[in-house]
């Protein structure tokens, strides 16, 4: 299905490098236009934040995206995760500012995510990532990627690398990132899965970001990713980067991501690793868009 749906290779590379202009046109504005008082408010819960900055990026992104692609869908954080449909077969899933609560605090692990899909976005296992980037504005790196051609990552010196996904294989030697909800039962669920996982991994992190904590799989700074209750616009760009990198993605159980949440591993760890999840008790997140 996902190949029927793929365009060709020379409209993936101009998608791409609009996703790369996009992300990064966002980072700058976002660390350069914040202003000294920052505007902050709160969504599902009062740990949940949003700050003018996600809603300025958010809009860049849009009006540029309305301008050169108006048939394509859009589906973005903070449209309160609204779909608007498009009639081109195309979707630009939009994270603004993924890691705000590290973005607020002044921490450099947030970006801008920004992917364009085919499928149905609103399902799991029944959409793809065909272009993609991760902009790090604090770190000083985009990742980016297109469909069968391979992840890079870009520094501000303009230097590219191709990336790769780690040859970990054994669980006791793996560094294992994984992030939390903002409602305070689920975190204590959730609590009780990383404790019990601790003690069988090299160790754990956790970033604050799952666009960057997927990117970092596909370079290698992680052997593994996982999270239950992300969303699309969280990890649409950063699936497709660990995909190309030779990572595999999947739900945390489920073989479809999102169907139960997202596991991002290296190629001969996923395996062991989604068993051990498996074995886990489930920390109750719902499956997400
Ligand atoms: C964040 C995710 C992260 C998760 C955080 C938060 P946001 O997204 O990227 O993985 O653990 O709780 O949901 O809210 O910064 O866009």
């Amino acid at each position: 299905m996902r190949n029927e749906l793929l365009p060709d290779q020379e409209t993936l590379a101009t998608l791409e490098a609009f996703a790369v202009d996009l992300a990064s046109g966002a980072g700058r504005l976002i660390v350069t236009e914040r202003p000294a008082e920052l505007g902050v408010g709160t969504k599902s819960t009062d740990t949940d934040v949003v700050t003018e900055m996600d809603e300025r990026a958010q809009e860049y992104l849009l009006g540029r995206i309305e301008r050169m692609h108006p048939d394509d869908g859009v589906l973005g954080e903070e449209d309160g995760g609204s779909l608007s449909a498009g009639s081109s077969g195309l979707t630009w899933v939009l994270d603004p500012i993924d890691g705000t609560v590290n973005y607020l605090y002044g921490r450099d692990d947030f970006a801008v995510s920004v992917a364009v899909v085919v499928g149905d976005i609103t399902t799991p296992g029944a959409w793809w990532p065909v272009a993609g980037a991760v902009a790090a504005p604090a770190r000083g790196v985009t990742f980016h990627a297109r469909a069968d051609n391979g992840a890079f990552v870009v520094d501000r010196m303009g230097r590219r690398r191709r990336l790769t996904a780690s040859s970990a294989s054994e669980l006791s030697q793996s560094l294992v990132a994984t992030g939390f909800g903002y409602a305070s039962e689920v975190r204590a669920q959730q609590a009780s899965v990383v404790a019990a996982l601790l003690p069988q991994v090299r160790d754990i992190r956790r970033g604050g970001s799952a666009a960057l904590d997927t990117c970092d799989v596909a370079a290698g700074y992680l052997d593994a990713y996982y999270e239950r209750g992300v969303h699309a616009w969280d990890i649409a760009a950063g699936r497709l980067v660990a995909e190309e990198s030779g990572a595999i993605v999947t739900g945390v159980s489920a073989a479809a991501p999102l169907a139960d949440g997202i596991l991002v591993a290296a190629p001969r760890l996923h395996g062991a690793l989604q068993e051990t999840l498996m074995a886990l008790p489930n920390d109750g997140m719902m499956s997400s868009q």
